[in-house]
């Protein structure tokens, strides 16, 4: 079980984001291009990384461009997968919410465009092992859940969204009931998509 990133950390992964040349390119366009296999080993990785910065005429490091593949490879077994690719890109690509929304869920591929609380807990806590900041992390445990690693408060916040958004109660979420909970006031959307702003942390 993985514990929550630091502060330290957390800038670190804000560095890399800024400079990783990500965030000049659309989401869609990040995940069409990079999540097109089901896993891609690290020379994969990196010629297609650098094939999307030639593409749109963007220069980065050699040595920023491992650190990001070594960031987006989680559990460190040499190649990245969709659960670590999708996570990674829509972090780091640019977009608006609604944008990374759309195109996390037409990642996931299944052909009625609804993803399963499976899919739902992986992609969260992908999400919360890179990017949940301390601030949010106190927030939540100050609304008395007690959670001490990101598999932790993945479970429970795909099994509180799938609780209040799966009317259909069939055990997926479609795009428009996802939404409908992701963009609702009591939710932070923040929460899934850290900006990585000077205020976000
Ligand atoms: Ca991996």
């Amino acid at each position: 079980m993985q514990r929550f990133p630091e502060v330290a950390e957390l800038q670190q992964v804000k560095d890399l984001c800024c400079s990783s040349g990500l965030k000049q390119i659309p989401v869609q366009e990040g995940l069409a291009f990079l999540a097109n296999r089901p896993s891609l080993s690290k020379s994969q990785f990196l010629a297609s990384y650098a094939e999307l910065l030639q593409s749109k005429g963007i220069q980065v490091p050699l040595e920023v461009q491992e650190d990001v593949f070594d960031l987006f490879d989680h559990d460190r077994n040499g190649v990245v997968d969709m659960m670590e690719l999708i996570p990674g890109i829509s972090l780091f690509c640019g977009g608006t919410d609604e944008e990374k929304v759309q195109a996390v869920f037409r990642a996931y591929g299944n052909c009625d465009g609804a993803i399963s609380i499976a899919e739902m807990s992986a992609f969260m806590s992908s999400v919360f092992r890179v990017g949940l900041t301390p601030k949010l992390l106190a927030a939540i445990n100050s609304q008395g859940l007690q959670v001490e690693s990101p598999e932790e408060l993945a479970y429970f916040t795909a099994l509180e969204c799938f609780q209040e958004a799966d009317l259909t109660k069939d055990g997926h979420l479609t795009l428009d009931q996802f939404k409908a909970w992701f963009f609702s006031p009591q939710n932070d959307p923040a929460l899934f998509l850290p900006r990585f702003t000077e205020t976000a942390v």
